[in-house]
């Protein structure tokens, strides 16, 4: 599965370039059983297996030991769940400070709660959902930390990256044709005056952000001119 993100896009570019590496350790060849079990039955009964503690403490200490060779002495051990807390860009920032980390990623109904309480530091969502494993959620938090990472976008992509992440959604984007099925693409859009392109863009993420996520302009502290061409937008629609 993760090779999906060592092989493809931004993320290949950061592996190929040695900005970051990527290891995996699977629980499965440190269990000591013939056949190999990393589950069992939950004691109190109920549906689904539990990951077993032993098989999962020998592999975090196998990755913990990979980091070192790395000189990564203390990396930070995250569990995904959907009982974590939930992350956001902030948090991916913060993360993305870190010199090494080391994702664990559950199946089944979940692992026993003696590995999380002896062995994790942060056990993080991606959202209030269920998925069938901790991995795409890991993967997903990978590539998004690598993105923060000096060096894996270039100019052009990190502005993008900044402009989304001054707390707005995203404003809309359009390309050829000009004209399609009767509708058109905004004028201003095709005025070659920058200023107002850029006006325009912000008053979009500003009035996006006001009609679907409301509660992000909450913790946002807005300019004169954010609020100004925010008012403009309201008052025009109201
Ligand atoms: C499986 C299951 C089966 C029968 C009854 C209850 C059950 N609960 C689960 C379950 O929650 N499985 C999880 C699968 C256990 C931890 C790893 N898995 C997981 C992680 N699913 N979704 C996530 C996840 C991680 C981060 N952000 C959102 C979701």
């Amino acid at each position: 599965m993760f090779e999906s993100i060592s092989k493809f896009g931004v993320t290949r570019r950061a592996f190929d370039n040695k900005i970051c590496a990527l290891y995996t350790s699977n629980p499965r060849d440190f269990t000591n059983d013939p056949y190999k079990r990393v589950d069992d039955k939950a004691f109190g009964g109920g549906p689904g297996m539990v990951m077993k503690v032993e098989p999962l403490e020998l592999a975090i200490k196998e990755a913990t030991s990979q980091q070192k060779t790395h000189g990564v002495v203390a990396p930070l051990r995250i569990y995904l769940s959907p009982q974590g807390k939930v992350v956001n860009q902030q948090l991916v920032n913060e993360l993305a400070l870190h010199d090494g980390l080391i994702f664990v990623c559950g199946r089944y109904e979940g692992v026993d709660e003696r590995f999380i309480e002896r062995n994790i530091d942060l056990e993080l969502s991606i959202g209030d959902f269920v998925v069938s494993g901790g991995e795409l959620p890991a993967m997903l938090l990978i590539d998004s930390i690598m993105r923060q990472l000096p060096g894996v976008l270039n100019d052009k992509e990190s502005a993008v990256q900044d402009s989304f992440m001054n707390n707005l959604l995203d404003y809309p984007h359009y390309t050829l044709p000009r004209e399609y099925n009767g509708t058109n693409v905004p004028d201003v859009l095709l005025s070659g005056n920058h200023r107002q392109i850029e006006l325009w863009r912000l008053q979009m993420s500003l009035w996006r952000t006001y009609q679907r996520r409301p509660d992000l302009l909450q913790s946002k502290n807005m300019t004169k001119i954010e609020s100004g061409l925010l008012k403009e937008m309201i008052e025009k629609h109201s």
